[in-house]
């Protein structure tokens, strides 16, 4: 593989790069109407509150945030009930956003590349890092949580989405420690007598690294947590799960920490993807009472973010994940605004097989197609899953901005697409079951077809300059959608999602 290898013979004309950066723009207002310009019809059977996180502010006060991943959580919440939607949106007030909106100028470091006005001398030696909450979303034991990897939720209000401070789940998290953004709902836990529970992890940073498993029951309790050093340097975003097993992929970079130190760079402008380095397979069982120890195995190297699903399968792992062949390094200065799309290595849907016994690592690529956000049917975690729902690119081939929904049929090797190219730019696909959900207001168990369901995505329409919410039929996305809802204005590209029936 060649970096840019696709650049001369793939021809651009799916999408233009001066429309995709209008996305790209600060939403400062916050909103709260009726959406009353919608295209087709929203299932009447479809009820519930799609809840979004990403970044929803680009600048402090015309100040340039150097990375989207920096930008301040701004929460959107699309109420849905018999054939109407509610939308909503406000920003995470956490201590860094208040602070700034005093301020009105940056007052902090970012990961990705924000610094404080006033060059390296303003910088040095300032390691406090404003957690963004920017991430995740997610309803649990009663509580909405803003998620960001490096710090604790925050808890907001799911009706009026207003901040209600940060979270420690009665103390069970330590005063600013991290809870990652990836948590996985186990619809069944064997440890809670086959309650569903959720599990995360976080990586504790520093002079070493330490993943801490926290499990918490269905009122939102931490019920049990484990912790576990890792050798080296960790930058790990998501994790999978199986009934047994917690699976963590640990990329190949390298750290420098002194230009951070020195104030001349962010932490991620510090990072080295390291090419010939193999990437660590850490799988970690989930039986506290076994006292686990981490079982290590090695694969190719390769830049994972998301994990689409894993499952336990005659004594293998199977897990699915999106997969670049390199991380480019986060350039100094650079605008994320100006990306060459054609140089970069695409994210592609690969499966890996591991056996714990042999310690052996197989992989094969499922889909070449550049993708992220996969997303799987709730009931399937840490379950054998069929399909796979990404945000993708509209041509096959070659690196490029999602404008597509795909499925990917794992047995019958099928796929499906809906685009909204050239004009429209898709986030992640919320898979919504048709079936009601269990007694727990969770899905926990597939009823009737895996595919029986919604597709649930904000589509940024760059010739209306607004976004969308589209809704597919999970059945069959090429029929095309089967509501679109027209918002008043753009929302920013977003990160992750999740949709709370009620
Ligand atoms: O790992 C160490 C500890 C740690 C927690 C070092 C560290 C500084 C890198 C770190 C912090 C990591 C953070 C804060 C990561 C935040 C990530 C983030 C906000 C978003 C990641 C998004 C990933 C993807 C793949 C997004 C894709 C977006 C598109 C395709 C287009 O919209
Ligand atoms: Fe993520």
């Amino acid at each position: 593989f060649q970096l840019g290898e696709h650049a001369s013979t793939v021809p651009i004309t799916s999408y233009n790069t001066q429309e995709w950066q209008k996305g790209y723009r600060s939403l400062d207002q916050e909103y709260d109407y009726w959406i009353d310009e919608i295209e087709g019809q929203i299932p009447p059977e479809l009820n519930g509150t799609l809840f979004r996180n990403g970044p929803g502010r680009l600048d402090v006060n015309g100040q340039r945030i150097q990375h989207p991943f920096d930008g301040d959580g701004m929460v959107c919440a699309i109420a849905i009930k018999d054939g109407r939607a509610h939308f909503r949106n406000r920003f995470v007030r956490t201590e860094g956003y208040v602070a700034e909106q005093q301020a009105g100028r940056i007052l902090y470091r970012g990961v990705f590349g924000t610094q404080k006005p006033g060059g390296w001398l303003a910088n040095a030696f300032d390691t406090k890092i404003k957690n963004i909450a920017n991430t995740q979303i997610l309803y649990w034991g009663g509580k909405l949580l803003a998620l960001w990897e490096a710090a604790e939720p925050y808890r907001l209000d799911p009706r009026t989405l207003e901040t209600l401070g940060q979270e420690y789940f009665d103390g069970a998290l330590q005063p600013s420690a991290p809870f990652a953004a990836h948590p996985w709902i186990d619809p069944a836990s064997q440890f809670d007598a086959g309650a569903p529970c959720l599990v995360n992890f976080a990586i504790k940073a520093g002079l070493s690294f330490t993943i801490n498993i926290y499990e918490l029951d269905l009122k939102g309790a931490i019920v049990r947590q484990h912790n576990h050093p890792v050798p080296g340097f960790a930058f790990i975003h998501d994790f999978a799960i199986t009934p047994n097993y917690c699976i963590f992929f640990q990329n190949p970079v390298a750290f420098n920490p002194v230009p951070f130190l020195m104030g001349t760079r962010s932490p991620g402008e510090c990072i080295k993807f390291q090419p010939n380095k193999p990437t660590r397979v850490i799988v970690i069982p989930r039986d506290v009472a076994s006292r686990p120890k981490p079982i290590i195995l090695e694969t190719q190297s390769g830049f994972v973010f998301h994990h689409a699903n894993a499952y336990e399968q005659e004594g293998e792992i199977v897990i699915d994940s999106i997969c670049y062949e390199n991380l480019p390094a986060v350039k100094v200065g650079a605008d994320y605004r100006e990306t060459d799309f054609a140089a970069l290595a695409p994210g592609q849907l690969w499966r890996f097989r591991m056996n714990l016994e042999t310690k052996a690592v197989d992989r094969q690529l499922v889909e070449p197609r550049c993708c992220e956000f996969p997303f799987i049917h709730p009931a399937k975690a840490g379950r054998e899953h069929r399909y796979v729902y990404l945000g993708a690119a509209h041509t096959a081939q070659g690196n490029a901005p999602l404008q597509a929904i795909l499925k990917v049929d794992l047995k019958s090797e099928h796929r499906q697409i809906w685009s909204a190219a050239p004009d429209g730019y898709v986030g992640e696909p919320v898979f919504v079951p048709r079936e009601l959900p269990g007694a727990s207001g969770l899905y926990t168990q597939v009823e009737g077809d895996e595919d029986d369901g919604w597709l649930l995505t904000m589509v940024y329409d760059s010739q209306h300059d607004r976004t969308d919410v589209v809704i597919l039929d999970a059945k069959d996305l090429e029929k095309g959608a089967i509501a679109r809802l027209h918002l008043k204005h753009h929302v920013p590209y977003g990160l992750h999602g999740s949709f709370t029936p009620h």
